[in-house]
C-alpha cells in the first residue's frame, strides 16, 4: 500500500465518526483531501467550515455545503491531518500553511480527530520544521528577534522563489527545530512571546482522538 492508499484508508475509516446533522470542520492538507473527497461520496446531511481557501474550494467543488466560520456557533468535529504527533498527543502542524485556521477551527470544536500516517508519529516532537505564522509588517524584526532566541529558520518561499502568504495574508517563518524538544510548551511560550508571531504550529491540548494508519492497519489512539 502506498502512501496515498494509506490516507485514503484513513479518510474512510473516519467517516464512522460523522453522523447527520452535524457541523464539520475540514482540515488543510492530502489527507485532509482524500477525507473532504471520502465525505461527499456518501449522503451526510451535514454543514461544513474549511480551514483554508484550498480546502473549501475542493469542497465546493465536489458538492459539500460550506458556510463562513461566523456563520457556525458551533462545530462538532474538525477532522485534520498533522506533520508530527508525540506519545501526549501533542502535534506539530502547518506545512500546507494553514495552522493559524487550522488551530482556530480546533479550538472551536468539540473534538479535534487527526489522520496521521504512522511515520508521523514520534517520541518526541522535532526535528522538522515547526512552522510560525508571522506579520509582514516589520517581519524582519520579528525574525531577528527569534534568532535571537535561538530560533533560527527561513521564511517560507513559493516555487518560484516569491515569498509565501497565507489565507490571513501573513508570512510563514519555518524554524528549523534540530533535535528533540522535551518541552515544547517552552518553546511555544518563547515564540509567541515575541512581537509580530500570529501563531506557531504546535498543538497542543486540542487533538481528542489520532487515528493512526500503516500498511497494516488503523489503530485510534483516544
Ligand atoms: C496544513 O497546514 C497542515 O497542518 C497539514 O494538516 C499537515 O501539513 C498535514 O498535511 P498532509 O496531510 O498533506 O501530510
Amino acid at each position: 500500500m502506498n502512501e496515498n492508499e494509506i490516507k485514503k484508508q484513513i479518510a474512510h475509516f473516519a467517516m464512522q465518526f460523522v453522523q447527520d446533522g452535524m457541523t464539520i470542520g475540514l482540515g488543510t492538507g492530502t489527507t485532509s483531501a482524500e477525507f473532504i473527497k471520502c465525505l461527499a461520496e456518501h449522503t451526510f446531511s451535514i454543514t461544513c467550515v474549511a480551514t483554508s481557501i484550498a480546502s473549501e474550494k475542493l469542497a465546493l467543488s465536489l458538492g459539500l455545503q460550506c458556510v463562513p466560520l461566523e456563520a457556525v456557533q458551533h462545530i462538532d468535529i474538525t477532522f485534520d491531518g498533522a506533520d508530527q504527533v508525540d506519545t501526549k498527543k501533542r502535534l506539530i502542524k502547518g506545512a500546507g500553511g494553514a495552522l493559524l485556521r487550522e488551530k482556530i477551527l480546533a479550538a472551536a470544536s468539540d473534538q479535534l480527530i487527526v489522520l496521521v500516517d504512522k511515520r508521523k508519529c514520534v517520541n518526541l516532537l522535532g526535528k522538522i520544521k515547526l512552522p510560525v505564522e508571522i506579520l509582514p509588517f516589520g517581519n524582519h524584526f520579528t525574525i531577528a528577534h527569534l534568532q535571537k532566541l535561538g530560533y533560527t529558520g527561513a521564511l517560507r518561499k513559493r516555487a518560484d522563489g516569491s515569498l509565501y502568504v497565507t489565507d490571513n495574508h501573513n508570512f510563514i517563518y519555518d524554524i528549523d527545530l534540530q533535535d528533540e524538544r522535551t518541552h515544547p510548551e517552552e518553546d511555544e511560550k518563547k515564540i509567541t512571546s515575541v512581537t509580530g508571531v500570529v501563531d506557531t504550529g504546535f498543538f497542543f491540548n486540542l487533538a481528542s482522538k489520532i487515528i493512526i494508519g500503516d500498511e497494516q492497519k488503523i489503530t485510534v489512539v483516544e
